[in-house]
């Protein structure tokens, strides 16, 4: 095609897709013109050249311009993208796909000052003063985002670690990391978190099973001795934290628990979590056995777990528990005799649940299904209520018969994994194996599609191998619609050559019209971790602080500490050194720390700005320590000094024009 026959079609193409998104022209030219319409708009000629030299297609400008925020804009939209095994969180502004923030949740991060010698944080693991020990590291999957009435409220974050079976509560208000629940039943967990619709709960549920409390038993006793479980942590808004106290969890059969969702609306009080390898495969082909990959495939059904997690409420309330390593347990037995537990044949080797915006209903998606399977959550409570079960298990939990409380199957495509919804009627499905995202129809009353209910819409092809995809507000009982990432494990060619380990591909896709018109319009690749799961929330529900809300303030505590001074000063009391010292463009106070070899010291360093993003880093490289604060911060550092020698201190962030010279000595004296 040759350059003028290009810019025919290219420039009424761009004309529109700029009118659409509010640009004022200059020209009182009719705007369908001509293909001179691109200049008689006053655009620089140069974008024409771009468009040009670059063979854009109608479709690469409008993605162009429905991603571009210029300098000083704001999105309108934060993603919150777990980090996979960089054990953090992404932060990322909607529609532009910009990277705006990482936050440190359970590894080591050292431009926040974040396990390194600060101790106003959960991380302890990176000590100071010696040669430092390897932080821990951690798999983040599922970020959740705190609600109210089932909407997304904007004050606390979630994300669980699969690696080592914990949560991490982050306060939104600084975007900071402020504690870590870690479950002492289990060493490793993936089906959270999830939070029930007033945050009263973060779900978390087991993946592998194993002894309960970290006991032994061998494989061979893996039916009697391993089990499963979910643990619903109990959060505390007052105090912004989990409290351990009031927490509990499910004891449940050796099955693989995966994800979870917590019941609204209608469903409200119940909450749904999928299973694989309810064939109780172990594993062990260097045995002769089949392996997990086919083991744990053989059934054509597993098993959804439905919870009544109020009653398990009451059951706590009612001391009807154990305790378990000092955790609160409801066994296996309880659960089955009160009613609190109940399965759901499922297929075949299920990934996702998801609740429909209503909470009408439950959408379930097997790996190896081509459909996703869609239950009634009306026709579940009936089929309890009327103990209408097939069966019961090995362990005794009855079996709600499959098509009494099953709603719809919609056949979609090869490998469905997750599900999320918008405010138009649609349901939209990643098909991992097809490397594509496909719209469907509820069948609910909340919001109705044009089209007939639960059926396949439309597909668009997405880069590569999807695994979840975050829809705005897409699982909470108010979508918002308009935008979808698609979160794709694999980028094979799409961007420049990386070496042999590729970044994933975040793609945003358009979803703001109905019927067959998705639309892929920006790659972002994340070369940092691996994003599982995302939220993506309304931007002004966020109320976040500029700068600390007074000089002196702790994080952890979120008030006033009393360690905050606006005049150096060191006070020495036998071998513990105290220093005070207050941060200000452009110098630290004191600038000379005189101690002795084997002196344990503690430093409380207060930024006294009021300047939003007047951040002072304060470091001693010889001893490990890297500290971030923040305007109007007191941060605790605390070592012991066992090296003598001479350790310059400086600032980490280039705060203003004499910031190299914001630095000091710390003068470690040999011991004789
Ligand atoms: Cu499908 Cu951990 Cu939610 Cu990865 S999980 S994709
Ligand atoms: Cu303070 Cu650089």
């Amino acid at each position: 095609m040759n350059a003028m026959k290009k810019s025919l079609w290219v420039a009424p193409v761009l004309v529109s897709a700029l009118a659409g998104f509010g640009f004022k022209w200059t020209t009182d030219k009719p705007v369908e013109n001509t293909p001179a319409v691109v200049s008689d708009a006053k655009l620089p000629a140069d974008a024409a050249k771009v468009i040009q030299e670059r063979g854009l297609k109608p479709d690469d400008i409008l993605g162009a311009v429905s991603t571009f925020m210029p300098s000083g804009q704001y999105d309108d939209y934060m993603m919150f993208a777990s980090g996979g095994h960089s054990g953090q969180i992404f932060v990322i502004g909607l529609p532009s796909m910009r990277l705006l923030r990482t936050i440190a949740v359970f590894e080591a991060e050292s431009w926040q000052g974040y396990g390194f010698g600060v101790k106003e944080s959960p991380l302890v693991s990176v000590p100071t003063g010696g040669d430092g020990q390897k932080a821990g590291w951690a798999d983040t999957h599922h970020p959740a985002l705190s609600e109210t009435n089932g909407d997304y409220d904007g004050q606390f974050l979630f994300i669980g670690d699969k690696s080592h079976g914990r949560i991490a509560v982050i306060d939104l208000k600084d975007f900071e990391t402020k504690q870590f629940a870690d479950g002492p039943l289990m060493h490793n967990d993936h089906g959270g978190c999830f939070v029930t619709p007033n945050t009263e709960y973060v779900i978390e549920g087991a993946q592998y099973s194993e002894p309960l409390g970290g006991e032994y038993a061998p494989i061979s006793q893996y039916r009697e001795k391993y089990r499963g479980l979910a643990t619903f942590w109990k959060f505390d808004r007052q105090k912004g934290r989990i409290d351990v106290e009031n927490s509990f969890a499910v004891e449940l059969p050796p099955y693989w628990q995966d994800l979870a969702d917590a019941g609204k609306g209608p469903s409200e009080g119940w909450a749904f979590m999928n299973s694989l390898n309810t064939e109780m495969a172990t594993g062990g082909i260097e045995e002769g056995n089949p392996p997990f990959e086919a083991g744990t495939a053989q059934r054509d059904m597993d098993y959804m777990h439905v919870f009544n997690w109020k009653k398990s409420e009451e059951l706590i309330k009612a001391g009807k528990f154990e305790t378990k390593n000092g955790f609160k347990l409801i066994t296996l037995k309880t659960a089955v005799d009160e009613g609190v537990l109940y399965f759901i044949p499922e297929p075949k080797s299920p990934h996702g649940v998801d609740v429909t915006p209503s909470g009408k209903y439950m959408v379930v998606a097997g790996k190896l299904d081509p459909h996703v399977t869609v239950y009634s959550f009306e026709k579940m409570k009936k089929a309890i209520d009327a103990k209408d079960f097939e069966g019961k298990d090995d362990y005794g939990v009855p079996i709600l018969r499959f098509d009494a409380v099953k709603e719809a199957q919609v056949e979609l495509g090869l490998g469905p994994l997750h599900t999320q919804f918008d405010n138009q009627g649609y349901a939209y499905t990643s098909l991992f194996l097809e490397s594509a995202v496909a719209r469907w129809t509820l069948g609910d009353d909340k919001y109705r599609a044009p089209e007939k209910p639960w059926t396949l819409v439309s597909k668009v092809p997405v880069q590569f191998n999807i695994g979840h995809l975050a829809t705005a507000e897409g699982d909470t009982v108010s979508p918002d619609g308009k935008h979808l990432v698609a979160l794709n494990k694999w980028s094979v060619d799409r961007f420049s050559k990386l070496g042999p380990l590729l970044p994933q591909n975040l793609q945003l896709v358009d979803i703001g019209k109905t019927g067959d018109t998705l639309k892929v319009l920006y790659d972002m690749p994340m070369g940092s971790g691996e994003p599982h799961y995302a939220q993506i929330i309304k931007a002004d529900k966020l109320k976040t602080w500029d700068v600390y809300p007074e000089i002196g303030w702790n994080t952890m505590t979120q008030s006033k500490s009393d360690k905050m001074v606006t005049e150096g000063k060191i006070v020495r009391n036998g071998n513990h050194v105290e220093v005070y010292m207050p941060l200000i463009r452009s110098h630290f106070d004191p600038e000379h720390i005189e101690i002795e070899q084997g002196q344990h010291v503690t430093m409380y360093l207060t930024n006294l700005e009021r300047t939003i993003d007047a951040t002072h880093g304060f470091s001693i490289a010889g001893y490990n320590i890297a500290a971030s604060i923040e305007p109007g911060e007191t941060v605790t550092i605390e070592f012991t000094a066992e090296k003598p020698g001479v350790y310059p201190y400086y600032c980490l962030e280039f705060c203003s024009a004499l910031h190299l010279e914001m630095t000091g000595y710390l003068m470690v004296k040999p011991k004789k």
